[in-house]
């Protein structure tokens, strides 16, 4: 079977004998669902502030209600999009590997939305509030400005993983895990700034996974994957899907 529109043989032929697949997803996935991404300029009143400012423990305790109103602003975002093309091609190649693991960036629940099992949040969940004392998960409540905890009175905090935080350990784990013994590792829609998750796309190197880089604009770790794919995920992801479709 030829190249697809853009897909190399040698890739296509590592997809179709990869025994196990990893996906690593940045916020460029979520791009084409009308998701602003991580170090897109942001918008309206929060176009004064950088998101790497916003999410850092250090902020939430200078002022815990702007931050929660960024957050509530996003969660609005976010509840009012759809998973697209690359959400669902992801979910649909779960289905046609032996072994598959998603591994994501994103905080937005898009791809749980899209039919993806087993998602490793490795930044968390925009959608969980989670005890700023004890880490305890309790369900989102927009209600107040600045919700407490039920059992010990702290405040709560979105369920996310800000700069300075450790990566969930069963998240870092499982991932961890999941790109050392891949045979293919696709790192789609991240800049590939953000450790340790960008260090994914190293440890699946070092275990001689055929790696692929999905991104618009090649990042400046393009070199280091077997294959850049320039093109957007939503359309190169489907393009992966159709190899594979028997
Ligand atoms: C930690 C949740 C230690 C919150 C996020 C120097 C070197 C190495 C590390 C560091 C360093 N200095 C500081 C650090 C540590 C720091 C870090 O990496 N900083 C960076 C900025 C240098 N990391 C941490 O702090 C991590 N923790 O190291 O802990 C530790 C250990 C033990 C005990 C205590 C501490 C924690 C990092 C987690 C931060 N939280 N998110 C929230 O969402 O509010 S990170 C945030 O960035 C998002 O999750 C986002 O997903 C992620 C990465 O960004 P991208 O997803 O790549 O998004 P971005 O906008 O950058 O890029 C989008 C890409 O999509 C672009 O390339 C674009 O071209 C592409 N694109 C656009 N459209 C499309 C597309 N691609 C495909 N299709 C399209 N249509």
């Amino acid at each position: 079977m030829g190249d697809s529109c853009n897909i190399p043989d040698a890739l296509a032929a590592a997809l179709r004998d990869a025994r196990h697949v990893c996906v690593l997803t940045g916020a460029g996935v979520s791009a084409e669902s009308g998701v602003p991404t991580f170090r897109e300029a942001q918008e309206g009143l929060w176009a004064k502030y950088r998101a790497e400012d916003l999410a850092t423990p250090e902020a939430f305790l200078a002022d815990p209600a702007l931050i929660w109103r960024w957050y509530r602003w996003r969660r609005g975002v976010v509840a009012d999009v759809e998973p697209n093309p690359g959400h669902y091609a992801i979910a649909a190649l779960a289905d046609l590997v032996p072994r598959f693991t998603l591994v994501t960036q994103n905080v937005d629940d898009l791809h749980r939305r899209a039919g993806s099992r087993d998602v490793v949040e490795f930044h968390g969940n925009l959608f969980e509030d989670h005890c700023f004392a004890e880490g305890t998960v309790h369900v989102a409540d927009d209600s107040h400005d600045i919700p407490t905890c039920p059992q010990c009175g702290a405040n709560l905090r979105p369920g996310v993983v800000w700069f300075g935080e450790a990566i969930p350990e069963q998240a870092l784990e499982k991932a961890c895990a999941a790109a050392a013994d891949c045979d293919v590792f696709l790192s789609v829609g991240t800049s590939s700034l953000v450790y340790p998750a960008a260090g994914l796309a190293d440890l699946a190197q070092q275990n001689d996974a055929v790696t692929v880089e999905i991104n618009p604009n090649p990042t400046m770790h393009a070199e280091r994957f077997d294959f850049a794919l320039a093109g957007n995920s939503a359309t190169v992801l489907p393009e992966l899907l159709e190899l594979l479709s028997p």
